[in-house]
């Protein structure tokens, strides 16, 4: 494990000219952790022991949630390393240039084999949702969500924290963050990212015994085809009035010692620098 300096990834910051976007790292505390670059050559990237995120090869979203690489991108390759986090911590992820304003964003775990995240069937594997924002007030399309105040135009990093449930089982998982961006009507965006975890909770409790079956989804599979959640227009004259909007993939199961929503968009200045 190999935590990375805040100076070390100043230098290899995407410049801000793309459209879309991705998670470049995640923090945990002061310490901050290295994710996949698209912009930086794979060789240089993929057995690097400092990576803990699967690989994602480009900046551009998915826009079906039937794509194979609904779980965690495309190709979605393991990394070498994990993040250490106990359970009940919370966890930051760092995005550069985030400009969409429009659409829920969530966090998912799920639970690995003993031996680790490497040999999970991406497309097999079953993520419990620990986290989630949609529409904050107003109408779909003049309101506030809250992906719009994680939007940063100055080029500072739009901080997303999310704290992990305070009785998760020790063990290996993946974390899932997506972003869902609905700024062009019937083509949703999908932008998933996954790291790998080592959390250290509650000892001996089994996968089996952390989360009812009926709160597990599977990508893709988890959205349904039709979902109209999914596959909306904002701007349509139905929606003129609309203040309300259902995060799809299914509520978040509370019994793990979660409570959602306490927590905003952090800012960038000084909270998480290393180099105070
Ligand atoms: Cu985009």
């Amino acid at each position: 494990m190999v935590p990375v300096l805040l100076a070390a990834f100043l230098a290899a910051l995407p410049g801000p000219a793309m459209a879309h976007g991705g998670l470049s790292n995640y923090t945990v505390g002061e310490t901050w952790y290295r994710g996949y670059d698209p912009s930086t050559p794979e060789e240089d990237q993929v057995n690097q022991p400092w990576l803990i995120q699967r690989q994602w090869s480009t900046i551009d979203p998915l826009f079906t949630p039937l794509s194979p690489f609904m779980a965690c991108n495309d190709p979605g390759t393991p990394p070498p390393s994990s993040i250490p986090i106990p359970a009940g911590e919370t966890i930051t992820a760092v995005y550069y240039y985030w400009l969409h304003p429009v659409g829920p964003m969530t966090v998912w775990l799920s639970r690995c084999p003993d031996d680790g995240c490497n040999s999970v069937n991406l497309t097999e594997a079953k993520w419990f949702k620990i986290w989630e924002a949609g529409l904050l007030e107003g109408t779909l399309e003049r309101g506030t969500w809250y992906q719009k105040s994680f939007q940063r135009w100055d080029g500072e990093p739009g901080l997303w924290p999310a704290k992990l449930p305070e009785a998760l089982g020790s063990g290996r998982y993946m974390i899932r963050h997506e972003i869902l961006s609905l700024h062009v009507g019937y083509r949703p965006q999908f932008y998933p990212e996954c790291a790998h975890l080592e959390v250290k909770g509650v000892e001996g409790k089994g996968v089996e015994a952390e989360v009812p079956a009926e709160y597990l989804r599977v990508f893709p599979g988890g959205y349904e085809q039709d979902d109209a959640s999914v596959f909306i227009d904002i701007y349509s004259e139905e929606n003129v009035n609309t203040t309300t909007y259902v995060i799809p993939g299914g509520p978040i199961w509370e019994g793990l010692g979660l409570h959602v929503l306490d927590e905003k968009a952090g800012t960038a200045k000084g909270e998480y620098s290393v180099e105070r």
